[in-house]
């Protein structure tokens, strides 16, 4: 059976809109690593204020962002205090110790947010033991499913670590789909913190690109590790053309990705074998659980017939839904998922 293929592996697999790919080709550039590059400069200078803060850089993924950002906060052989299940450290592979020389130490965190109360007893002076040099929150929180951080909680955060002179750093990824789902705008989302790394290439849809905000001090710094890492990308106009109209058009898009996420997930949910949080299902990620059969099996299975998720283990899937999946794909998505699991789940039983 030959399907158009429906890609839920995550928001990063969207290709370049006509428009992207036309503002690509007109794009005015020059080279950035002497800050010359026009198109870039307004790309930073437009997340910037969108965010609230002075300054922004432009760097290739999110993952330069939040470790340029961690270098910018942290000395070698101090801890970064991070929420469980945090891409800092789960899926930058040892970026923070091999970069700035940093430790982790985890705090719990139900749907993403710590208590600020765990949070105050982890952070230590120097003394015997390794010193806090930053606090790090994600929202949206990927791992614990694309989960909001309420506003007033992440102040209270933000207050315990300020009392004790620790930054505080945004993993903003997704932070304008935190900004769409609480009904209000991205500098909300970001205020309160020292630096924010604000990716373009997840919901809003641009291929490629990422901006670190913060002081014009921080991001002068940021600039140094940006070119200590190679991240200096010379004539990169032609990402920050696309980056731009990903800022225009996509974050009045993400509404209509989160509804179609609940969509999936309400769907799903009648599915065999298969059970899923609906409360942590706020923005556009999806986290399922299998009994019976193996994740694993589940996503091979639906791969076959055309629609794309990833196994998080044996026993557990992600799909996330982009402005490249439309109401016809969720459909196609839901019948594709609940046959292979049928399936699975019958040839188990015998
Ligand atoms: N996350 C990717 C994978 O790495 C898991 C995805 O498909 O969700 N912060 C957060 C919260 C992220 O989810 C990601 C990407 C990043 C940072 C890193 O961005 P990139 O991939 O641009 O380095």
């Amino acid at each position: 059976m030959s399907r158009v293929p429906v890609d839920l592996r995550s928001d990063t697999v969207t290709k370049p809109t006509a428009e992207m790919r036309r503002a690509m080709a007109e794009a005015e550039v020059g080279d950035d690593v002497y800050g010359e590059d026009p198109t870039v400069n307004r790309l930073e200078a437009a997340v910037a204020e969108m965010a609230g803060f002075e300054a922004g850089l432009f760097v290739p993924s999110g993952t330069m962002g939040n470790q340029v950002a961690l270098a910018v906060h942290v000395g070698r052989g101090y801890e970064v205090i991070v929420p469980e299940g945090a891409h800092v450290y789960e899926y930058e592979p040892g970026s923070m110790a091999v970069i700035s020389g940093a430790l982790p130490r985890f705090v719990k965190a139900p749907r993403g947010l710590p208590d600020p109360a765990d949070v105050a007893a982890s952070i230590r002076g120097p003394g015997h033991q390794a010193p806090t040099g930053l606090v790090v929150l994600e929202n949206t929180h990927n791992t614990a499913g694309g989960t909001v951080l309420p506003l007033e909680a992440v102040s209270d955060i933000q207050a315990v670590a300020r009392e004790r002179g620790v930054p505080v750093h945004l993993d903003g990824a997704r932070a304008f789909n935190a900004a769409s789902a609480l009904g209000t705008d991205v500098a909300a989302v970001c205020a309160g913190f020292d630096t924010a790394s604000l990716c373009l290439s997840k919901g809003l849809g641009a291929p490629v690109g990422t901006v670190v905000v913060g002081t014009r001090e921080h991001v002068a710094e940021a600039h140094r590790y940006r070119k200590l890492l190679g991240g200096g990308m010379r004539q990169a106009g032609v990402l920050a053309a696309a980056c731009l109209v990903a800022l225009r058009d996509g974050p009045a898009r993400l509404a209509a990705d989160h509804a179609r996420a609940r969509r999936l997930a309400e769907g799903l949910s009648g599915v065999a074998g298969v059970s899923v949080d609906l409360e942590s299902v706020q923005t556009n990620i999806v986290y399922f659980r299998v009994s019976g059969y193996s994740a694993v099996d589940l996503a091979r299975a639906c791969a076959r017939e055309g629609v794309h998720f990833n196994a998080m283990g044996p026993a557990r899937g992600r799909l996330v839904t982009h402005h490249q999946v439309g109401d016809s794909d969720i459909d196609l998505a839901l019948d594709v998922l609940a046959a292979a699991a049928d399936g699975l789940a019958t040839s188990a039983a015998a």
